[in-house]
């Protein structure tokens, strides 16, 4: 390749030419995938409906259990500081119970990026550790190299004596050889509550001061987020944001 490298030459590009990233929330069943990216898409309507290029898609049974995957295209919001004309970033759930394997093969063609969700909940270890040997059979040499990988800790709302400590899923992270030693293993962890924002984000938008946070169109600021709300936007907007600097830094001549 020589000459001027453009957007194209970095970025697989869509139907209608618009490039694009596609980032995966991988994790075992109802540890809140499909709520993560209900709260993500409440929080663009609100504060840029403008970046919602396709709103959510649910392919799930008549109780609400994802059996396909959930999805939802969003365009980076103008002005963010990020130099690239126009991009979209796809966001899609997998169905994470343990019938739908072919369907999560199917969903991780082509991921960009990877978002792997542990549930806390005391019951549910054995399914962590399934889903991310899972995962790490499907894209293991990748994760956390080639394919940018952030952990997320989901339900910390939940009383401590019911949640299995942070630290055991730390130390299963260094264990499947994700991260070299605990603290390594920790700045790749985000802690949320999906329940605690979508309460916090709702109750935001019916409060009666809630004129006071909108901007002159109505959007809602993004200074007003709560901070369950922003944690739970955190690991798609940082996960996008390491894969443009990954791809913009190995485009890079020289
Ligand atoms: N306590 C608690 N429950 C949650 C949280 N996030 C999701 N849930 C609940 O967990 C269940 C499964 O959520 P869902 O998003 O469908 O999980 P998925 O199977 O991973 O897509 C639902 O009853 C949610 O309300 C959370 O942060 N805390
Ligand atoms: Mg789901």
């Amino acid at each position: 390749m020589s000459g001027k490298l453009t957007i194209k030459d970095i970025f697989k590009v869509d139907g209608s030419g618009v490039p694009y990233l596609k980032l995966v929330i991988y994790g075992p069943s109802l540890a809140g995938k499909t709520s993560m990216l209900t709260v993500y898409n409440v929080l663009r309507k609100v504060e840029d409906p403008e970046t919602i290029y396709s709103s959510l898609k649910k392919i799930d049974d008549p109780s609400g259990r994802t059996i396909f995957y959930d999805q939802s295209t969003f365009e980076l919001p103008k002005g963010q500081g990020v130099s690239v004309p126009k991009l979209r970033y796809q966001v899609w759930t997998v169905a994470g119970q343990k019938r739908h394997y072919i369907q999560r093969k199917v969903v991780l063609e082509g991921a960009d990026g990877l978002i792997f969700m542990f549930d806390p909940s005391k019951n549910m270890w054995d399914d962590n550790v399934e889903s991310l040997t899972e995962l790490l059979s499907l894209k293991g040499d990748t994760l956390g190299k080639s394919l940018p990988f952030i952990v997320v800790l989901n339900k910390i709302d939940m009383p401590a004596e019911d949640r299995t400590p942070t630290d055991n899923f730390l130390d299963m992270l260094v264990e499947k050889k994700l991260a070299s030693n605990k603290g390594d293993a920790y700045m790749r962890v985000i802690e949320t509550s999906c329940l605690q924002a979508r309460n916090e984000l709702m109750t935001l938008l019916r409060s009666p001061d809630i004129k006071s946070k909108l901007d002159d169109y109505g959007r809602l600021q993004r200074g007003a987020r709560p901070l369950s709300v922003q944690k739970v936007a955190q690991p798609i907007e940082q996960l996008t944001r390491e894969i443009i600097i990954q791809r913009v830094k190995s485009a890079k001549p020289g």
